[in-house]
């Protein structure tokens, strides 16, 4: 718990949840932002977990869910307490493409991340032919889907680290305006 604000231990910290099939590259991106570095990652069973702050006073805990299949039946267990949501989508995989679009409105559906935003991160775009933000927001229905919330489509690439940035820092203003529309701002603005 070392990025937990030291004059207040008990200060909020916003909890990230990080999904997407398997192999769309959210280990990867986690890492990148982590620790700055590329590392090599093998299928995630279970969770990572990690605290990032990107914005000073801004803690965010990143919750990375493996995307296999099995393990997509115990998303929803994760999204309790969740103030944002990263979807990770492979750019290249336009075979799995409905796969993606669909975990993520049965996903959406989870009565824990009503209304929360949702950043979708167009990964890979490193490949060439890979789809557009613009593309993926179109064949994913995006504005349909996330009608009752803030949403961004970014483009990125987790190996270089491209867009990253961009994308969490839009995800951390839409965490702040969700929480401070709940409530819970008090808590978490008090010592940041
Ligand atoms: N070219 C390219 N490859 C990427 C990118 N991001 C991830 N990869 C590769 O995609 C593969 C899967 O990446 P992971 O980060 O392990 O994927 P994951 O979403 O965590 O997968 P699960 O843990 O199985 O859910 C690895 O070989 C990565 O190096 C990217 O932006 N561009
Ligand atoms: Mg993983």
């Amino acid at each position: 718990m070392g990025l937990l604000n030291s004059k207040n231990p008990k200060a909020k910290q916003a909890r990230i949840l990080l999904l997407g099939l398997d192999a769309a590259g959210k280990s990867t991106l986690l890492y990148k932002l982590k620790l700055a570095k590329d590392i090599v990652t093998s299928p995630t069973v279970g969770f990572n977990v990690e605290m990032i702050e990107l914005e000073k006073g801004v803690p965010l805990t990143v919750w990375d869910v493996g995307g296999q299949e099995k393990m997509r039946t115990v998303w929803g267990l994760y999204c309790e307490n969740t103030d944002g949501l990263v979807y990770v989508v492979d750019s290249t995989d336009t075979q799995r493409l409905e796969d993606s679009r669909r975990e993520l409105e049965q996903i959406l559906k989870n009565e824990h991340i009503k209304n929360v935003p949702v950043i979708l991160l167009a990964n890979k775009q490193d490949v060439p032919g890979a789809l557009s933000a613009e593309d993926i927001t179109r064949m994913f229905k995006v504005k349909q889907l996330c009608s009752d919330r803030n949403w961004y489509v970014q483009p990125c690439c987790a190996v270089t680290g491209d867009g990253l940035m961009e994308g969490f820092q839009k995800l951390t203003g839409f965490v702040k305006s969700h929480m401070k529309s709940r409530g819970d701002i008090l808590a978490f603005f008090k010592q940041n």
